[in-house]
């Protein structure tokens, strides 16, 4: 069987869960990272070439390795190859749910009927995004985060760790949402929300 062959933009953390993702699957194969650090000569025994070269191993797919939603989506506006997705064989993603170019599902996530994830999207460990819910391009659902039933998130929205979302519950772009937040109204764009239930801690974003 061919080997689906891949590249990650970045070489920390986020990059070694995402190196774990590829090991998973038999027909995958992580053949190079690039990450600006001099520091970092490989990611667990995968060289890192440093600078993109958009040339190099031209035949694999790219992900940007980067948790950082605003950086995220910087460098992915630089990237030339074909982008991939990466999806942990643990995960359990329903047949009638869409997952955008360059997202990547960890171990034990699960995403439900009819949910849509934008572009270059994070859905972390073992969070759940419930039936039918919204997802822009270039959001990060934490570990272990619930969004419940027909929940929207826009683009580069930050979900932290333990969030809880409930049902029909918008959340604007750019948004952040503090780790163990519980999301019980809306939030416009650019909000910070912190607590349980949560509040918006800056000036914009009021309910
Ligand atoms: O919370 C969890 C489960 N994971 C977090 C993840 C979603 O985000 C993780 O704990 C970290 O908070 C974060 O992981 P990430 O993005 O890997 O962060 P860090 O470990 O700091 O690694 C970022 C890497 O990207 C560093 O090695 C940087 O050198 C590299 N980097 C930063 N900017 C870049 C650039 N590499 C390239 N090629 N180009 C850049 O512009």
């Amino acid at each position: 069987m061919e080997t689906t062959k891949f590249i990650l933009i970045g070489g920390g953390g986020h990059a070694r869960v995402l190196s774990s993702i590829i090991e998973a699957q038999e027909t995958s194969k992580l053949e190079g990272i690039f990450d600006s650090n001099p520091k970092i000569e490989t990611l667990d025994g995968v060289e890192n070439f440093y600078k993109y070269k958009p040339d190099l191993l031209p035949n694999a797919f790219a992900i940007v390795a980067i948790g950082d939603n605003k950086i995220r989506k910087q460098l992915a506006q630089t990237i030339q190859h074909v982008f991939g997705e990466l999806i942990h064989p643990s995960a359990s993603i329903d047949r009638f749910s869409l997952v955008g170019e360059g997202s990547v599902v960890m171990h034990h996530a699960v995403i439900q009927r009819g949910s849509r994830i934008g572009k270059h999207g994070i859905i972390n460990t073992a969070c759940s995004v419930d039936h039918d819910c919204f997802l822009g391009d270039f959001v990060h659902i934490a570990p272990n985060a619930t969004l419940c039933g027909g929940v929207q998130i826009g683009d580069e929205t930050f979900i932290g760790a333990g969030v809880v979302v409930l049902p029909q519950i918008k959340i604007g772009k750019r948004v952040t949402v503090g780790a163990g937040t519980v999301v019980t109204k809306n939030i416009l764009d650019g909000a910070t929300v912190v607590g349980n239930p949560g509040k918006i801690i800056n000036s914009h974003g009021a309910i």
